[in-house]
């Protein structure tokens, strides 16, 4: 599952920064260290140190214990040393140590600030190098894997092994997670440096897409956030992708920010509603599976950043994307806003045009644009696990709080508003761009539909006007998909009194 075994230091003081020990499959054959006994006399005297206990696991057939190699308290890079026991009382001991001079000093001659600062120059030499390489090709589908860093920690360590040697340390953390730097301690030169950052799955309860869509019952009520209020069949167990290794709700697509974010070491985030890690589960995973799903259209390059975000940190029943901070902000007044995935991919879609676009929707129809694109981007995601139940319907769960029934809708894409309805509302003027967008859906299909639209974004200016996005949406879809699919975009504008 993970390349690495990543331990937290426990124990030597010098354990302090998460150490990195060899795949179990690389493992030095136990020979390899002892040259001090048996083969050549001329080599210098080596040692493989003390080992220090780090953790010890039980597994179904048995008992793992996990050491880290010490020289002098410091630990030694890549070093490492397993004992296992199985229900028999058999042991195995995995023997992973590395040669150390014995002679080796343990007295930096490098200043740690030097080494941290030629990590970090380093670093920001070789980042800008890799946006030079990316403007000339592709986006990797991957988080950068280098980025200047904003905060650093320097620890002395050994490399063992051959070409052993006194280094530093470096871990930096930055917008791409932390980077390991390892700079020779003696020369100041930097020797390697890395990604820790890995990519891990966990499992999560989520709403799918909320409990009145799920459920197909418009009589659910929120009942000041009690679990009792929705039937446990309203869950979904869901799989958590693209989450770094922290054990937090973190990973190359989302972000949760809160000061009271959840955290798991088995990556298990099954909550129910009243508990505050529901809603942090619930919009890790709706931005994630939107982002996958914008790069199943094959656009990998459309907010592909892990997307910050925060939940339940505002008392009001607003949520919003703030462009200055990058940051989506969701309220728990009412049902929770993020236990509604429609409400989280409605600020999502803020977001997403805010990447596409610097500053979009800075005009009052561009600002209308903007809104019609989140609910129909609520509308669209949802459309898959909705089961068709009232699919134009916007925030069926959320709108339980503030609507009257029978059916419960913050607002509805498939409105019958035309331009003579304007009345300079961001929200109330989305509703006419909005249901120019289900009628395109319905008309050229999800998929076509939907590329046709995220691909015609990118060229909206933030000032537009509907008009003007509505004839560049069309020529999209013609250079896309050709004269009839234009047609039908062009048609669905009409209608709407938006083109003549
Ligand atoms: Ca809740
Ligand atoms: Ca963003
Ligand atoms: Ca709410
Ligand atoms: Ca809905
Ligand atoms: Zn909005």
């Amino acid at each position: 599952m993970h390349r690495y075994r990543t331990i937290a230091g426990v124990g030597a003081a010098a354990l302090t920064t998460a150490m990195l020990i060899s795949p179990v499959a690389q493992a030095a054959p136990s020979s390899s260290a002892s040259t001090t006994s048996k083969t050549s006399k001329t080599t210098t005297p080596t040692t493989r140190g003390e080992l220090v206990r780090v953790q010890t696991r039980h597994s179904l057939l048995g008992t793992h214990t996990w050491y880290a190699q010490t020289f002098h308290g410091l630990p030694v890079l890549n070093g490492y040393y397993a004992k296992h026991t199985d229900k028999a009382g058999r042991v195995t001991v995995d023997d992973g140590r590395l040669a150390v001079p014995t002679s080796l000093s343990t007295t930096p001659t490098v200043a740690a600030a030097a080494a941290a600062g030629t990590a970090k120059t380093s670093l920001a030499t070789a980042a800008a190098k890799a946006q030079a390489t990316r403007r000339s090709g592709p986006a990797k589908d991957s988080p950068a894997q280098l980025s200047p860093t904003t905060s650093q920690r320097t620890t002395l360590a050994v490399l063992g092994g051959a070409g052993a040697r006194l280094v530093w340390q470096v871990t930096g953390t930055g917008t791409a997670g932390s980077m390991q730097s390892v700079v020779d301690a003696s020369t100041g030169k930097v020797l390697s440096q890395r990604s820790l950052v890995k990519h891990a799955s966990g499992t999560g309860s989520v709403f799918s897409p909320n409990p009145v869509a799920g459920l197909h019952d418009e009589n659910l009520t929120d009942q000041d956030d009690s679990n009792a209020a929705v039937p446990a069949r309203a869950y979904r167990k869901v799989k958590l992708t693209n989450l770094d290794t922290s054990g937090k709700l973190q990973g190359a697509y989302a972000r949760i920010m809160n000061a009271d974010a959840v955290t798991s070491p088995t990556r298990t985030f099954t909550f129910k509603r009243h508990a505050e890690g529901f809603e942090q589960v619930s919009a890790y995973y709706d931005i994630t599976q939107a982002q996958l799903y914008l790069r199943s259209l094959g656009f990998t390059d459309v907010n592909a950043e892990p997307q910050k975000v925060e939940t339940n940190t505002i008392p009001d029943d607003n949520s919003f994307y703030d462009p200055s901070t990058d940051m989506i902000t969701f309220g728990n007044g009412g049902v929770d806003d993020a236990e509604d995935q429609e409400v989280v991919w409605h600020e999502l879609g803020h977001a997403i045009q805010d990447d596409q676009v610097p500053g979009f929707g800075e005009s009052e129809e561009g600002g209308a644009i903007g809104e019609a694109f989140g609910d129909y981007w609520a509308v669209t995601m949802s459309e898959p696990v909705g089961k068709g139940f009232d699919v134009p319907c916007v925030m069926d769960w959320d709108a339980t709080s503030y609507t009257d029934g029978p059916s419960h809708c913050l607002r509805r894409v498939d409105g019958p508003k035309t331009t003579d309805d304007i009345d300079g509302e961001v929200h109330d003027d989305g509703e006419i761009w909005s249901r120019a967008l289900w009628d395109i859906h319905n008309a050229l299909g999800r998929t076509k539909a939907n590329k046709v639209i995220i691909e015609s974004q990118f060229g909206i200016s933030p000032t537009t006007t509907f008009a003007a996005a509505a004839q560049h949406t069309v020529q999209t879809a013609r250079v896309m998909y050709g004269a009839n699919a234009a047609a039908a975009v062009r048609q669905a504008f009409v209608i709407r009194k938006i083109l003549g």
